[in-house]
């Protein structure tokens, strides 16, 4: 079970943040407003959320996700690979420090986003990824065995990060979509899987019971509720416009 997670504002900024979707530019007046109701959909799953304020210097930086995993022995301050956001862990560090003892922190010319790092429990799947490298992925696995727990490397070809096609939703179950479906690796879970034509809803999150949801999925939402899990669907269009998925705005823990 989850207690906390942190979030952060999305800035004025983030209208100009990194997009491949071809969605349009972000309404920065509905961002807000949805940012406001994911915060509240976080609350009502129990945790004590944690707002950070809006950083206009990185206009990617509402996507806390990607600056660090916490894990229950200690937290990791990543190394961003996209150069604009690479410093964004700087701000990271003091908010971080009040809920750890232990932090670590991955150094050049190792590169981790926080998205493409996926927990199973004990173990966490790591996505080689444009933003994620192997030198950093063999830093966060020696961290991870130093604190008794476990990673691997998963490549990743269509995506761009791990968790944009995979949702682990506790249970063994593992939402899914594309390349993933027929990874080897994946094969020992109950795979959900997700239509191609809603691929971006593979990114929901499991929190405390119940899967956090995209709004405007319902193929999807009707699958995770037939595995059992209550759905509190999630308006996030604005953010789906910068690439951006359901996991990518909190740390949760
Ligand atoms: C980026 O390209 O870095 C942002 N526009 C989106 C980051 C999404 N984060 C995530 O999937 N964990």
């Amino acid at each position: 079970m989850f207690t906390k997670a942190i979030v952060r504002t999305p800035c004025r900024a983030m209208v100009d943040g990194i997009s491949t979707a071809n969605l349009g530019r972000p309404d920065y007046q509905k961002a807000l407003a949805q940012h406001a109701d994911y915060i509240e959909a976080l609350k009502e799953c129990g945790l004590q959320v944690t707002v950070l304020p809006p950083d206009d210097n990185f206009p990617d930086s509402t996507f806390v996700e990607d600056a660090a995993l916490m894990t229950p022995h200690c937290a990791i301050l990543t190394n961003p690979g996209a150069p604009t956001r690479t410093l964004e862990t700087r701000s990271m560090l003091p908010v971080i420090r009040e809920f750890y003892e232990k932090v670590e922190i991955i150094e050049p010319p190792g590169t981790v986003e926080g998205g493409d790092i996926m927990m199973v429990g004990n173990h966490y799947y790591i996505g080689l990824s444009e933003r994620t490298n192997q030198a950093g992925a063999e830093q966060l696995i020696a961290i991870l065995e130093g604190y008794g727990m476990q990673g691997s490397v998963v490549e990743l070809t269509e995506v761009l990060h791990l968790k944009t096609g995979l949702g682990y939703l506790e249970n063994n179950n593992l939402l899914a979509c594309g390349e993933f479906l027929s990874k080897p690796e994946f094969q020992q879970y109950n795979l959900l899987q997700v239509d191609p034509k809603d691929a971006y809803s593979a990114n929901s999150v499991w929190v405390n019971g119940t899967a956090l949801v995209p709004t405007g999925f319902p193929k999807t939402s009707a699958l995770i509720a037939s595995a059992g899990y209550n759905i509190r669907e999630v308006d996030v269009s604005e953010f789906q416009k910068l690439d951006g998925g359901l996991s990518c705005l909190s740390l949760r823990f």
